[in-house]
């Protein structure tokens, strides 16, 4: 095992790609012997089963009455400095600039030098909330002033010194998946509740907000339904999720779609799928079309921010511009109506997904950046060694 080290994560724990991403990297840290403590206002969401060691400290609000708004970023910071001195922690790795890595070097004021910074942007805290001069600065600041700055897309690296001047290094660090729990589940028999036979599944997963193009969604369902006999199942809830519901019942394909709502099995979900849809306006990763992937999926969607990086376009998936419903659909009834080329679609998903985005690789990423800003030699070991070739 690596040599020992004590890490705090502070994540968005209830909902969002990036809140998936740092509970699995604390996860996996764990399993490597690392002692992980997650310092969020909740328990994360797919934090699971109990491990000896993981933490987790819960941040209090408090509501006295002069307080307008309720101070949470203070109350995070105060509860980083608190628990990075009670448990010694080497560094604090926070996912998301604001207000995460704020309150992080608020913490480090705190606690001193030792204590470390790692700061991951996942994407709207750059392409959203840094556009907004309000705060631009501020964010800028936590960037230049974190001990070590990723983030999960070529893409988003360019976005970010675009948007904010940054100079400074950021490390590329892609999301990740597990092979454990994303590969192509057998499901054959719940299939068989939602899709008869010869029809196929098309899937969206999201949050439902306007970023994710919901609209664009059934309309693309209603062009390949048009050709090929199918059905929609979405996944998730949102803000735009009664435009949905309109906009189909508009089209008279109630019949022909599922609202599955929040789920937490989404490996067991995907599996049913024969397409993954995600027409996004932005995306810095789009960490469902790695997920879909990694269970032989293939991804139809747009072209924006860092999805190009993950969906090689004519091998694990199509891609086209926003908003560009017409060429998704086309590209959807091609790959459905073929069954050798989607074989061979579905091949490369598995073989990119495990390869290129395997959690092993990436987490022994994380952890080299880590022994780097505590300036310790990151030791050679048999789990740095293990290779995610199968
Ligand atoms: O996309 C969202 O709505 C949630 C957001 C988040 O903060 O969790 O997702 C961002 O981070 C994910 C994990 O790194 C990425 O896979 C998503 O692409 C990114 N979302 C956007 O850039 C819109």
């Amino acid at each position: 095992m690596n040599e020992r080290l004590k890490i705090g994560i502070t994540c968005y724990p209830t909902l969002g790609g990036s809140g998936v991403v740092a509970t699995e990297l604390g996860k996996l840290l764990a399993e490597k012997g690392h002692e992980v403590h997650f310092i969020t206002h909740s328990m994360p969401f797919r934090l699971g089963k109990f491990d000896r060691n993981i933490f987790y400290h819960e941040v209090e609000v408090s509501d006295y009455y002069v307080f307008r708004y309720p101070p949470y970023d203070l109350s995070l910071a105060s509860k980083l400095a608190q628990v990075a001195n009670m448990e010694q922690l080497d560094l604090l790795h926070v996912h998301y600039a604001i207000p995460h890595a704020v309150c992080a070097l608020l913490a480090k004021q705190m606690v001193g030098d030792r204590l470390k910074v790692v700061t991951t942007l996942h994407g709207t805290d750059i392409t959203v909330l840094a556009q907004d001069q309000s705060i631009s600065d501020l964010i800028r600041y936590a960037i230049n002033q974190s001990d070590a700055v990723t983030a999960v897309s070529a893409d988003l690296i360019n976005e970010t010194r675009r948007t904010l001047a940054i100079e400074r290094p950021i490390e590329l660090t892609y999301n990740f998946v597990d092979k454990r729990i994303y590969y192509p589940r057998d499901v054959s028999e719940l299939r068989g509740e939602f899709v008869a036979p010869g029809e196929k599944l098309l899937m969206h997963i999201s949050n439902f907000r306007p970023v994710k193009r919901v609209l664009d969604v059934v309309d693309i369902f209603a062009k390949v339904n048009d050709k090929v006999p199918s059905r929609l199942m979405f996944v998730g809830e949102g803000p735009d999720l009664s435009k949905v519901i309109h906009r189909i019942k508009e089209l008279g394909l109630a019949d022909r779609v599922t609202f599955c709502g929040k789920q937490d099995d989404v490996a067991q979900i995907i599996s049913l799928a024969d397409l993954m849809l995600l027409p996004s306006e932005k995306e810095s990763f789009g960490l469902v079309a790695l997920e879909a992937m990694a269970c032989g999926v293939p991804t139809v969607g747009s072209n924006a921010g860092g999805i190009p990086e993950l969906i090689t376009h004519g091998q694990t998936g199509y891609l086209a511009s926003v908003g560009d419903t017409e060429t998704m659909a086309a590209h959807a009834i091609r790959l459905l109506q073929n069954e050798a080329l989607y074989a061979d679609f579905r091949a490369a998903c598995i073989d990119r997904a495990h390869r290129t985005f395997c959690n092993n690789t990436i987490a022994r990423q994380y952890e080299r950046i880590y022994y780097d800003v505590l300036g310790r030699p990151a030791p050679e070991t048999e789990s740095s060694r293990q290779t995610c070739l199968r």
